[in-house]
């Protein structure tokens, strides 16, 4: 039988026995068809992969993370198991195309941004290495919640992501984990004179896992993502069901369940709260469980081979509590000295640092730690002393000062541990994530650790999967390439460097930029049936895709937006390419001035789209609800990628990345990855503007002054008291007046006025260079070919080299 008969009775088969459906064309029943038909495939591979991985000596990645911003899962399997053709043939046959069947499935946005989207890419690239690895996460009963705008402003609703059925998970409650929190903490003494510390939990909760499968390309492996999802111990009150209280019979399991409930949707910022925290132990303590559980059916009770088996990597902060759980488990549990269970944390954890944000390093208030985890406290107070006493007293001896700033408890005001510290202390490698963020991590962030403890701090530059982010979102693209590039470039991205000698061939060029066209043509289109904008797919297209946070700088390019608006208003034959500036962008719920931007965005947007007297030369989109499906389609139609963080800010960027790798031209500042996609391209080939990591901080030295730009430069100034009056909403004066005051009376704390003039000029010189089509194509095609390093497979051999020291499991 062809693949393509063998897929069509699969879907067939499903249809009829597993949905019970008849033969009605309902695109959702066949989409969930299509998935399971081809989830049998995958289930077939993971299970051989289980059976290779599952021996004595095979070293697995831990990767625990609380964020996985999967996307949809249909059509990158597809690619990955290089079926799709057949699949689109056998979908066909049944009377659907297959590329609207995989719009019906739901995103899986469990997370908020790049570091949950970076995780997302490295399970891939693990996969399609074949190292053994094992995702975990949290099963988020709701995902990021969903954006629209409403009069301009964000409305958030929340995201039902498995509504309608999940057909790539497998609940399994054989590996269900009791975790429990809580209580206090008895004191026993022992024979010989010492004291013994039981911990008497007051709660317990179930982890109950999913698994999700995680396909590799070209390749021999399936790993798992297992997802926690939070339930009752005890399902049900029997005895307050009896006694006739049917609401609270169940309380419990509606308390227990809120722990998975919902996803924070804070991008930089902890909320420090009490829910948070438990979600972060629960998710914690049951893969760390797991790893154990798995380790001792692969090995038996022998724990020398735990180290050499096991490497266990945190994503940022977030799972710091893992640590703190392993060591409890092996002292509590397996009657480990404190020493030993030490040296064995020390050799398993690794740290990845994804910020040097002030607000968004974790800090857990002692008291809440205390009501929640009285024994893991406990066990931080013992590794503190002895690294306060026996490393940083050892090093800066009698430097009360030192211990205080390194101690991973803070003093003086509210008492609060400092995760990032208890990191950097267990862990053998301490990464950033891109060469100038991992520079900033030793010499600002920190120094002394990196004086204690030389060679620990390091760094890997992030990555992102081509099979996602090329081959499957610009299927035009990747025909073409697959033309000029014989490797699989898919798995081997430094191949497209072959195109950098064509990038002057005429045939290419108009290849090319005819693909970018047709690419723009569907976006235009998705944009009017999202908005009922109507954009002209041959102005340039510029896009803003990110979170909406201060230090990205939306408001940078909004007031440059406003500027040329008045510069045409001025005169309206100016001479420029017609432009479509479009954003995608959610905002913290409780993130007011991100809030007031959109609705700033949205509202000049809505005037300059009517505005005749422009001619259609300026056109400003938001689109709602931005998210990895939308990414797809947005990235392989943008002629222009704004990167226009304060340096310094952005650790790496990934979308800066991925719209490159598309084609499209970055205009940003010396900052996070923007500095090596530079040094890959050259410099004629990226359109680089403001101050630098140094100039900003001299600048903040000398004591910024925002109004001294407002005064003395007449556009500024003209923009910002525009944004007072009502010309933008009529009757309204002041609606838009959030921004300004930010800038003048906040201080600009992310140097938007400092930036203006640089990233006004380099935005001429990207028109101009627009307007030479040669020029730009060229351009264009280097920004695909030079972006080899920034695979994540790259990535990962990187972690596997300098952390991990695994090896690929294949037959
Ligand atoms: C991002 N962090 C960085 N955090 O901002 C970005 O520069 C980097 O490229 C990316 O990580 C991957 O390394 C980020 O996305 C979050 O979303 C956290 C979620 C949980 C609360 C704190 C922020």
């Amino acid at each position: 039988m062809t693949k393509r008969s063998s897929i069509k009775k699969a879907i067939e088969h499903h249809l009829k026995f597993t949905l019970a459906h008849s033969k009605d064309k309902n695109p959702e029943a066949f989409w969930k068809a299509t998935s399971l038909a081809i989830n049998d495939i995958v289930v077939d591979k993971l299970t051989a992969t289980r059976e290779r991985q599952d021996k004595p000596g095979v070293k697995t990645v831990n990767y625990l993370s609380l964020e996985y911003l999967m996307g949809r899962l249909l059509s990158n399997n597809l690619h990955n198991l290089s079926i799709y053709q057949e699949a689109e043939k056998a979908v066909k046959d049944l009377g659907f195309e297959l590329t609207d069947l995989c719009e019906q499935g739901a995103d899986l946005a469990l997370g908020n941004g790049g570091l949950g989207r970076l995780a997302a890419c490295f399970l891939d690239s693990l996969a399609t290495l074949d190292y053994p690895a094992t995702g975990y996460g949290i099963h988020y009963q709701h995902g990021l919640f969903k954006q629209s705008f409403a009069d301009g402003r964000q409305v958030e609703t929340p995201d039902l992501w498995r509504e309608f059925g999940s057909p790539w998970e497998v609940c399994r409650p054989e590996s269900a984990q009791l975790i429990p929190l809580y209580g206090h903490i008895e004191h026993a003494a022992n024979a010989d004179g010492s004291t013994s510390s039981k911990w008497q939990p007051s709660v317990t909760l179930k982890g109950v896992p999913w698994d999700i499968p995680i396909v590799g390309y070209n390749s021999e492996t399936v790993n798992v993502l297992r997802l926690w999802e939070s339930r009752a111990d005890q399902a049900f009150d029997w005895d307050l069901f009896n006694k006739g209280d049917f609401l609270n019979a169940h309380g419990k399991n509606i308390q227990a369940e809120t722990v998975s409930k919902v996803l924070y949707p804070n991008d930089e910022h902890d909320a420090g709260k009490e829910l948070r925290f438990i979600q972060q132990y629960f998710f914690c303590a049951c893969s760390i469980k797991d790893i154990i559980a798995r380790h001792q059916t692969i090995n038996g009770v022998d724990w020398q081979a735990f180290a050499k088996d096991t490497a266990i990597q945190l994503n940022d902060t977030h799972p710091t509590i893992a640590i703190l759980e392993f060591m409890r488990v092996l002292m509590d549990e397996y009657q480990f000295s404190y020493t030993d269970a030490w040296t064995l944390c020390r050799e398993v954890f690794a740290y990845t640092n994804h910020t040097l944000l002030p607000e968004a390093l974790e800090k857990w208030s002692l008291p809440l730690f205390e009501r929640v985890l009285p024994r893991h406290l406990e066990i931080l107070y013992i590794i503190n002393e002895d690294f306060l006493n026996n490393e940083v007293a050892v090093k800066w001896p009698n430097d009360n000062a030192m211990r205080a700033k390194l101690s991973l408890i803070e003093e003086g005001g509210e008492r609060k541990v400092r995760m990032a510290h208890l990191c950097v202390v267990a862990a053998h490698k301490v990464n950033g994530v891109a060469e100038i963020h991992s520079k900033l991590v030793k010499q600002d962030l920190f120094p002394e650790f990196d004086a204690l403890y030389p060679g620990k701090l390091t760094n890997v530059t992030n990555g992102i999967t081509p099979r996602r982010w090329l081959k499957a979102c610009n299927p035009k693209l990747s025909a073409l390439l697959s033309k000029h590039i014989k490797e699989d470039w898919a798995k081997d991205l430094d191949s497209l460097a072959g195109l950098e000698k064509l990038a002057d061939d005429a045939k290419l060029q108009k290849a090319f930029m005819d693909i970018k066209l047709e690419n723009k043509v569907a976006l235009a289109q998705e944009i009017q049936e999202s908005t009922g904008v109507r954009v002209n797919p041959e102005a340039i297209f510029d896009i803003q895709i990110k979170r909406l946070h201060e230090y990205k700088r939306q408001h940078l390019n909004f007031i440059h937006i406003v500027a040329l608006y008045r510069r045409l208003l001025e005169n309206p034959s100016l001479e420029m390419h017609p432009r479509v500036f479009i954003f995608g962008a959610k905002a913290a719920p409780g993130y007011h001035l991100a809030k007031e931007i959109i609705y700033a965005i949205n509202k000049v947007a809505d005037k300059i789209n009517n505005d005749t007297r422009i001619q259609d030369k300026l056109k400003v989109v938001f689109l709602p609800n931005y998210r990895v499906s939308l990414a797809e389609k947005m990235i392989p139609a943008a002629d222009v990628s704004e990167q226009i963080s304060t340096a310094g800010k952005e650790a790496s960027g990934t979308g800066n990345m991925k719209l490159a790798l598309n084609g499209a031209l970055t205009i940003g500042t010396l900052d996070g990855a923007n500095i090596e996609i530079a040094e890959e391209v050259g410099d004629d080939n990226i359109f680089i503007f403001g101050n630098t990591v140094e100039q900003v901080k001299a600048l903040k030295a000398q004591g910024y002054n925002p109004y001294t730009y407002y005064e003395q430069h007449a556009e500024i100034k003209a923009v910002l008291d525009w944004l007072d009056t009502d010309y933008f909403t009529p009757g309204k004066p002041y609606e838009l007046s959030a921004i300004k005051h930010s800038l003048l009376d906040g201080g600009d704390p992310y140097l938007v006025l400092a930036d203006y003039q640089s990233y006004s000029d380099a935005h001429q010189a990207l028109d101009e260079a627009y307007r030479d089509k040669k020029r730009w194509a060229r351009m264009a095609i280097l920004n695909t070919a030079l972006m080899g390093k920034f695979n994540s497979d790259r990535s990962i051999n990187d972690y596997v080299n300098r952390i991990w020291q695994i090896k690929p499991c294949v037959k």
